[in-house]
């Protein structure tokens, strides 16, 4: 009897967990994301969109299948895709975010306070408007006096400046459908001439484990291009393999830069810090190698 019941409760428990797996990839690894409730399904103009409110990881959003950010672990791409080409500038005052519907990044951004302009530019604007439902501890940046939101192509926007913005950031979704083009060459030269003479761009560039070759091309791009190319990373337990990384290129200031000012880091981070900077750049040896 005692054993019927332990098999009823085993059985009972595991028919009602239902995970959220990444689809169409072949990594040898995927992450499974408890889910209790599908709360939006729609096809945009671009893509599929959907969110799940999950178990333990609050609302998350998924885009063509691929998993863009939880309320639980999402601070450690948003710091880190923002805080890093920040801090390594001395004064920046301008900024344009390509992608990053969600406003994670802008928020960060955001948090500094010497900035008088950020330019958000987005393709989807129900990537935009499904962000600020269900993410909302984003909201507000959309509606701060110093941004301006566009929605539009990031890679015919960016044709419209030159020597412009002092850091960019490329946050986009894999290189694959509406985002590809935000990986071309075509694109990273248009990236070069709207920076300052000074400038800094920082982008999305996958994981160190599943996108090894990739990395290295955008590498070998980047370092033709910038004075300085660099990769770091970021551990962001709901992506694949747990890690993601970003391009750092800049026409003037190493990534270690940050170090040697005096500016302070804003309040209330969850994953940056100065050590964190550093240390991010470490990368191991496989990976080493494959960009030296
Ligand atoms: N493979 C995951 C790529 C996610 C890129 N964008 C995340 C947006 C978070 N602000």
């Amino acid at each position: 009897m005692f054993l019927l019941l332990l098999t009823c409760i085993f059985f009972g428990l595991s028919a009602s967990q239902e995970f959220f797996f990444e689809q169409n990839n072949n990594y040898p690894v995927k992450v499974g994301v408890e889910i209790s409730k599908h709360v939006e399904s729609l096809a945009s103009l671009y893509q599929q969109i959907d969110v799940y409110e999950t178990k333990q990881c609050g609302n998350m959003m998924i885009i063509d299948g691929v998993i863009q950010q939880t309320q639980w672990d999402n601070s450690a791409y948003n710091e880190m895709i923002t805080h890093v080409p920040l801090m390594s500038h001395p004064n920046p005052r301008t900024v344009l975010i390509i992608g990053g519907g969600d406003g994670g990044g802008l928020t960060e951004v955001l948090k500094h306070k010497q900035i008088s302009e950020v330019v958000f530019c987005d393709i989807d604007a129900d990537v935009v408007r499904l962000s600020q439902i269900y993410f909302q501890e984003f909201k507000a940046g959309f509606y701060d006096p110093r941004v301006k939101v566009v929605i539009g192509d990031g890679a015919e926007f960016i044709k419209n400046f030159n020597n412009y913005f002092d850091v960019i950031i490329v946050d986009a979704s894999d290189p694959q459908g509406a985002s590809s083009v935000l990986y071309s060459y075509q694109f990273y030269q248009d990236l070069y001439a709207a920076l300052t003479d000074d400038g800094i761009v920082v982008a999305q560039a996958e994981s160190p484990f599943f996108h090894t070759d990739l990395i290295q091309e955008w590498h070998i791009r980047n370092k033709e291009l910038f004075t300085h190319a660099a990769y770091y990373y970021a551990l962001v337990p709901t992506y694949p393999s747990g890690v993601i990384g970003f391009t750092y290129c800049a026409k003037k200031y190493h990534y270690l830069n940050a170090l040697t000012h005096n500016r302070a880091v804003p309040d209330n981070l969850q994953y940056y810090t100065s050590e964190m900077h550093a240390a991010s750049f470490v990368l191991p040896k496989f990976l080493k190698d494959k960009l030296s």
